[in-house]
């Protein structure tokens, strides 16, 4: 507002001010416009829970947001591997297994899930090699949002 009332000397040099303060007043418009767009799909993006299976104790699952991970820890020795099955916003079931043993770190799923997109997922038993996956092992499904 100062500098409106300083440089409120010549028609000619208010009009020029009026158009350049339009000009960044649309730019700044734009500018904080932008700034709510990506700080709402950012603030969107909410990692999940922690999941068990049915068990509790055999494997677990997370989906981070940051970066879409979903990540699958088989945390026992039975032969089965740990899967994280989920579903993409178009419900088609994906699956991210832990197939290198037990009890040795976890596996990372790097996903590329657009901004915002709902993701539900739950922790289940299988055979990687089948790929079958034993439905009474899994445990709750929980979401976060890519
Ligand atoms: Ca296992
Ligand atoms: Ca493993």
């Amino acid at each position: 507002m100062k500098r409106f009332i300083v440089l409120n000397e010549g028609v000619v040099r208010v009009r020029k001010f009026h158009r350049r303060l339009g000009q960044s007043l649309v730019a700044t418009i734009a500018a904080l416009t932008a700034t709510v767009a990506i700080s709402t799909s950012a603030s969107a993006g909410t990692n999940g829970p922690t999941v068990y299976d049915a068990s509790g104790y055999k494997a677990y699952g997370i989906f981070l947001s940051y970066g879409d991970h979903i990540r699958v820890d088989d945390v026992y020795a039975d032969g089965k591997s740990a899967v994280v099955v989920w579903n993409d916003p178009h419900l088609i079931e994906r699956h991210c297994w832990d197939s290198n043993g037990s009890n040795n770190g976890y596996t990372d799923c790097n996903y590329n899930i657009r901004e915002g997109d709902y993701v539900d997922y739950r922790v289940c038993l299988g055979d990687y090699g089948s790929g079958y996956i034993y439905p009474s092992t899994c445990g709750r499904s929980v979401y976060g949002y890519a």
